[in-house]
């Protein structure tokens, strides 16, 4: 079923009740789904992809209900404050989000949701993780996605996309991907007065149709933002993301109400500072924030991803130890973004052992950025490892990777048999996307 041209916050109010009915009626469902980082560039790409594809008919594609999940609970989305701020552009609310919790209990997703009624579109990912990627992993018809290829969707897609390549932002292969979809959608929707009557402030359909096409094109156009710090990051950005920006700011132009107060440097500005202000989380909640796990034979490797350096955590640590709620109210210095090299202390190790033997990791990784003192850009490296096999795993690692990533050691050591290492990783353009890779090749060395 396709769905008529409307707002996104309409659009995903529609995919909301598509999938309860789909839950329900057993009938076929189509499912948009980013990586369990959801990070903005998750979240962007699957709601542009589910949006475009749903609307807009592709040559030779029967036209779909897409729903765009989420793939984190409800809970987790007030973890990401750049989204928060990013939302009212779109005239989304955070409620017209779908989660994990729009889906069945994962205990019984499998027969609730059976996977012959699903077909999944991979973004941002290329390989399901975790409890959907047991159940539904057989079930992915298609990929978008700027992560190493993990050679888990098959080479044929047949009228699904397969594009796994090398880009700042997967949102900016999704827009170049979709434009020629986009473009018909929005001169259609001109053509057929499609918009006609759904919003009775604006005086003509044209100036509905290309506000709604500001509005998605601001969801798209900060994750892209984001990740390439606004196009100046040289290591990240492509022409891929250059190509998706120009595209996107010609939409927001075509809009004369948005147009007028759109600056993209103060955009940008808006969403990284919302995404750096991370003090009003517990240590636990940062590393939740941004956090991916892999399986590797019988290992288990988590990463966070962490926008403060390691002095920041460990204050926020001690200073969670010291508050007899637990709750951390403190305001942390912006000392923060001052690197001070300190040996890791007690209550962070602990925070940090804690949390991966919650979830049972062979290994744990923090992978920090900050701007140094300097006003350069810098990167750390924090590794614990609390078996023996993860242990042997890091060293590995180390032998193998520790020239290429410029690893200087700021401290390492065997502690109640937990393994602790913690670099500055002096080669700055190896990010979580790069560095996950090489744990895990280690990991698979002792298979
Ligand atoms: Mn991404």
């Amino acid at each position: 079923m396709a769905v008529p041209r409307g707002s996104l916050r309409s659009f995903l109010s529609r995919a909301k009740s598509a999938l309860r009915s789909s839950i329900s009626n057993k009938s076929p469902l189509t499912l948009v789904i980013g990586n369990e980082s959801a990070d903005l560039d998750s979240i962007t790409c699957s709601i542009l992809y589910a949006y475009l594809q749903s609307s807009a008919p592709t040559a030779g594609r029967q036209v779909r209900l897409h729903v765009p999940l989420l793939n984190i609970p409800r809970a987790d989305i007030a973890l990401r404050p750049e989204l928060l701020a990013l939302l009212p552009h779109a005239n989304v609310d955070a409620d017209h989000l779908i989660t994990l919790d729009d889906l069945p209990d994962l205990a019984r997703i499998g027969s609730e949701l059976p996977p012959d009624i699903t077909r999944w579109i991979l973004v941002d990912h290329n390989a399901l993780q975790g409890t959907l990627g047991s159940v539904y992993s057989k079930r992915v018809v298609g990929v978008i996605d700027h992560h190493d290829d993990e050679g888990k969707v098959p080479q044929d897609t047949g009228d699904e996309p397969r594009i796994i390549t090398k880009s700042g932002s997967c949102t900016s292969l999704v827009t170049n991907y979709s434009r020629d979809a986009w473009d018909r959608l929005s001169t259609n929707a001109l053509s057929s007065g499609a918009a006609h009557g759904q919003d009775d402030s604006l005086a003509d359909d044209s100036a509905v149709t290309t506000l709604w096409d500001a509005q998605v094109a601001h969801l798209a156009m900060a994750s892209i933002l984001i990740d390439t710090h606004d196009l100046t990051d040289e290591n990240k950005t492509t022409d891929h993301d250059r190509k998706a920006v120009e595209y996107l700011a010609a939409k927001v132009n075509m809009s004369p109400r948005i147009s007028k107060d759109f600056d993209r440097g103060m955009f940008f500005t808006k969403l990284s500072d919302a995404k750096r202000d991370v003090d009003s989380l517990s240590l636990t909640d940062i590393l939740r924030k941004d956090y991916k796990q892999w399986s590797e034979g019988d290992q288990t490797l988590g990463m966070s991803s962490v926008v403060k350096p390691v002095d920041y955590l460990q204050r926020k640590a001690s200073e969670a130890t010291t508050q007899q709620d637990g709750k951390v109210d403190v305001q942390v210095s912006e000392r923060a973004t001052t690197q001070q090299d300190s040996k890791v202390d007690g209550a962070f190790m602990g925070a940090i052992k804690d949390f991966a033997a919650e979830r049972n990791l062979d290994i744990f990784g923090i992978m920090t950025t900050f701007t140094a003192d300097d006003g350069s850009f810098a990167r750390e490296l924090l590794v614990i490892s609390p078996s023996e096999t993860g242990a042997t795993s890091v060293k590995k690692f180390v032998d193998n990777s520790s020239a290429e990533l410029k690893l200087e050691e700021v401290d390492g050591r065997n502690e109640d048999k937990t393994l602790l290492r913690y670099w500055r990783q002096k080669n700055v353009s190896c990010s979580r996307k790069q560095v996950a890779p090489m744990l895990r090749k280690a990991m698979s060395m002792q298979q």
